[in-house]
């Protein structure tokens, strides 16, 4: 048995520069199994995060009881990281799960049965249809269902209904990498393969802490840096994470900017390039537009003037250009520091822009990684329920719609394209006015994880909108529903999913959901079939029943777009495990990497989209497009740096951050019923610097009131490797505590302080600019609960090496059973 808890990466298997990279195959099973025991293994892979690590599920006595790497697979090669591992199954038997729909009754949500739930949604849906028409219906989806459900969805909203307020927590999540692939190549879609990792000899990560959000794939690059001819590592992130030890260890650099201030140092960084020579011009000449006026955009930026906005010091910024510059082959990986930081989309299409001026990108090693987070993020985008249109077509494109409405024959004027698609965040908004009067929330818990939690508790909570949640449990947003549908989870349906890395997956149903449970994709079924939605020959709109029929109906949707599955279909996936789209008849066995020929979907036709202007978000029309003839070339587009909403000031005088640990997962619904993970990082806290800790005359442990103009919450310090000057929040802690509602458990979430704004392009909300003040409400009796092995440990100096073990430290991953999971309070509507 492995210890995940406390050796999160495991044991190295270093190999030279060019060669595969060794299997290793890891294997977990509940306290009490052995592996004799196991009755059946059934294939699937991993649901915690973007990685997608394939993997089999272990079944007995018809539940699931643990699970084990698949060697073959091709994007883990047998590993599994530490939710993997240990929060993959426990919560599936956990006895405080949802099991029969719950309706409201005279203020409180009382059990009913499915035809009762049902009937009253469809009762609401149709009332309002009649009366206010489709746009009083919004849909707000996930990046953790599977494709044939998205797909589903998005029909029904499409084509069912025809309401364009459609989308998912992809907004919160992944809307950037999206954007940024559409402004740069033209439609959506990672150019690059974890195989770069293998020939690549330098790696930057922009505002990545992969050492404790893909832990399976930093593995896989620990082993390139701690074997023969190793990459060099860049850290771009205000903390000192394990990426910026790495970094030093391997003669990079560790970048620390002032939070919101990323766009200025990748102009800077650009603007290195140009002035270096280190900008291949043939090849950018050839494949791309723009060149000109990004460098006119980023002339501003010298090495003197980045230092005085980022506080990165002149010669590191240096450093780090000539690293990029003078390398080979360089493969670049951005996520959240980035994607929900101010000036979002300028910041990610920048790293694009430096790929593209080296001519690196469609080589072996020289891959972008516009990462993903949630596992079925990149799936939302491409099936279109978070209002794209399916396969990567363009909503102002009548050719790209006309071809959805032959397929599912219904009128394309039903199709709703006269407008971009409406963003999570206007979907609130319009709930909170009442203008969506019916909005269905399906596997995401947004009263913790949408910023400025007060408002969002408040608009779900109103009666000016009916609310439907579905979920494996009642969770903080369940409470506040009218309506809550009890759902299957991973390994109780089956369904494909795709990875950062254009890989598909298929997980196959293992054991039974419990009791009247039902998967996401009969819910949605049973909703269009009560809805009687119809296509103009007046058959069911929908015209599939099972899992793998919905897969066969998404792959025609397809066809002839990039994204492209025809060649894949459930038996395909039932065999060697991990298939990158496109596959199809000249890609039979899928497609490593993108963009080999140099030539991007980017012309007037093909694209997803025509464009916007990174600084405003103003849309680039079609005259427009077609007048600078793309022809097959990529996109360089700059945008000047303007600072975030929300400055440090006298009263808030630092700069709040949020993110993640290792051992949650988001809301914790699922890694905070794992015994080990749940002790590991058992409650909320606070990083400060050392500096900033003196000044408020606060010691590790003590309690403190962190303040936004918005809200405040009071957890303990841990003065730890943040730089000077920003506070950094974990953001997995609502109200529902494992133990007990801890008295403290109110005030510990941190989207109290966030704030209600996104970036211009992609819309994302910036849950990582904000500005707060700290002060110590009281002594604390011992260090803070956060963890000591990763970027969250204590100041003392941090070796990559040797992290000291997580408070608790057990391993058993048990589920917490028979603890009281959830102070349930069906009849509160918190507000
Ligand atoms: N253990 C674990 N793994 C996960 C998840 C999880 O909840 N837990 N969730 C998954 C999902 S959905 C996602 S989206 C990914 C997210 O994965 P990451 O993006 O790696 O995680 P975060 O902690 O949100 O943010 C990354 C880093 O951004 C830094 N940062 C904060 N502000 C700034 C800034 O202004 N500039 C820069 N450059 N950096 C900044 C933070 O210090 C942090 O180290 O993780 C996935 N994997
Ligand atoms: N402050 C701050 N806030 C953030 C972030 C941050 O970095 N800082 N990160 C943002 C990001 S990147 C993300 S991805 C979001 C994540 O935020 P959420 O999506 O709210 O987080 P989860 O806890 O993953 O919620 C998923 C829900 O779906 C349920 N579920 C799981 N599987 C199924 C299923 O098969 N069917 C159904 N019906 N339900 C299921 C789970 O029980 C859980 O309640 O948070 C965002 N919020
Ligand atoms: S790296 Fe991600 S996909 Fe792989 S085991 Fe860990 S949580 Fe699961
Ligand atoms: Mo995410």
């Amino acid at each position: 048995m492995v210890d995940r808890i406390n050796d999160i990466w495991g044991e190295g298997t270093p190999h030279p520069r060019g060669t595969v990279w060794p299997a290793r195959v890891d294997l977990h099973l509940e306290e009490g199994v052995a592996e004799a025991d196991v009755e059946r293994w059934v294939q699937s892979a991993c649901l915690l995060c973007s990685n997608g690590c394939g993997c089999d599920i272990a079944v007995k006595d018809g539940r699931m009881v643990g699970v084990r790497g698949r060697a073959g697979d091709t994007v883990n090669h047998g590993r599994l990281g530490p939710k993997g591992l240990y929060g993959s199954t426990p919560w599936a038997s956990s006895s405080d799960r949802l099991t029969r729909p719950l309706v409201r009754r005279d203020g409180q949500l009382v059990e009913t049965d499915w035809e009762t739930a049902m009937g009253r949604i469809v009762e609401v849906s149709k009332g309002l249809l009649a009366e206010k028409g489709p746009l009083s219906h919004g849909f707000y989806t996930s990046g953790q269902l599977f494709l044939e459900e998205y797909y589903t969805l998005a029909v029904i909203g499409k084509a069912g209904l025809g309401t364009p307020h459609m989308d998912g927590n992809t907004r919160l999540c992944t809307a950037t990498s999206a954007a940024a692939f559409k402004e740069s190549f033209g439609a959506d879609g990672q150019p690059g393969s974890y195989t770069d990792i293998e020939h690549c000899d330098a790696i930057f990560l922009f505002g990545h802490n992969m050492p404790e959000t893909q832990t399976v794939l930093w593995a896989r690059i620990l082993d390139r840096t701690r074997g023969e001819d190793p990459p060099r590592i860049v850290c771009v992130d205000p903390r000192h994470t394990l990426v910026a030890a790495e970094a030093e260890r391997t003669g990079g650099i560790h970048l620390a900017p002032r939070v919101g201030t990323n766009l200025a140092l990748m102009n800077g960084l650009t603007r290195e390039l140009f002035t270096h020579g280190w900008v291949h011009t043939e090849w950018v000449e050839e494949h791309a537009i723009g060149v000109d006026d990004l460098r006119d955009t980023v002339a501003p930026y010298t090495p003197e003037e980045v230092e005085r906005i980022c506080g990165v010091p002149a010669a590191d910024l240096r450093q780090a250009a000539r690293i990029f510059g003078e390398s080979e082959a360089v493969l670049s990986t951005v996520l959240q520091g980035f994607y929900q930081s101010h000036q979002a989309t300028a910041a990610s299409v920048a790293v694009n822009n430096l790929h593209l001026l080296r001519g690196q990108i469609g080589r072996p090693g020289c891959g972008v990684l516009q990462m993903n987070g949630q596992p079925t993020a990149q799936n939302n985008r491409e099936c279109g329920a978070d209002g794209d249109l399916p396969g990567f077509r363009n909503w102002d494109n009548p050719t790209h719609v006309q071809q959805l409405a032959d397929l599912w024959k219904v009128d394309a004027m039903t199709i709703p394209h006269w407008a971009p698609p409406t963003h999570a965040m206007q979907i609130m908004s319009y709930a909170e006015t009442g203008s969506i009067g019916f909005l269905w929330i399906s596997a995401t818990n947004p009263a913790v994880s949408m910023p400025e939690s007060a408002r969002i508790r408040k608009i779900l909570a109103g009666e000016q909108c009916f609310v439907v949640v579905q979920d494996l449990f009642l969770t903080e947003t369940g409470e506040l529903a009218d309506v809550v549908l009890p759902a299957a989870g991973w390994g109780e349906k089956t369904g494909c999913f795709t990875n950062v890395n254009r890989t598909v997956h298929l997980s196959e149903q293992a054991v039974e959901p419990p009791d009247e449970a039902r998967s996401d994709l009969d819910i949605f079924l049973a909703y269009a079939d009560a809805m009687k939605f119809t296509n103009i020959e007046g058959d069911p709109l929908i015209g599939w029943r099972t899992s793998e029929e919905a897969f066969d109906a998404w792959r025609e949707a397809t066809r002839g777009r990039p994204i492209d599955y025809t060649g894949l279909s459930y038996d395909k996936l039932r065999g060697p495990s991990g298939i990158p789209w496109p596959v199809n008849d000249e890609h039979p066995d899928g497609t490593d990497r993108l963009y080999a020929d140099g030539r991007f979907p980017s012309d007037t036709d093909e694209c997803e989209t025509y464009g916007h202007d990174l600084l405003t978000g103003g849309a680039v029309t079609e005259t427009e497009h077609r007048a600078m003839a793309p022809a097959g070339r990529a996109f360089l587009k700059g945008a000047a740096y303007t600072p975030p909403h929300e400055e440090p000031s006298e009263d808030y005088p630092l700069r709040y951050t949020t993110g993640r640990t290792v051992y949650q997962f988001h809301t914790r619904t699922k890694t905070g019923r794992a015994r080990s993970l749940d002790q590991a990082a058992p409650d909320a806290w606070v990083e400060l610097s050392p500096t900033d800790a003196a000044g408020l005359g606060i010691s590790e442990g003590d309690w403190v009131r962190v303040e936004s103009p918005r809200g405040a919450i009071e957890v303990r310090a841990r003065v730890g490797t943040v730089m000077a000057g920003a506070v950094f929040a974990p953001f997995h802690y609502g109200h529902w505590d494992p133990h007990d509602l801890a008295p403290d458990a109110e005030h510990r979430l941190a989207n109290e302080l966030t704030m209600t704004v996104w970036d211009p392009v992609s819309k994302q909300p910036y849950f990582k600019t904000a500005a707060c003040r700290v002060t110590k409400t009281r002594d604390g009796d011992g260090p803070s609960p956060a963890p000591t092995t990763a970027a969250s440990a204590p100041a003392a100096p941090q070796t990559a090496e040797a992290p000291a073990p997580p408070p608790g430290g057990a391993t058993s991953s048990e589920v917490l059973a028979d603890t009281p999971h959830y102070a349930l309070d069906p009849s509160s509507r918190r507000t």
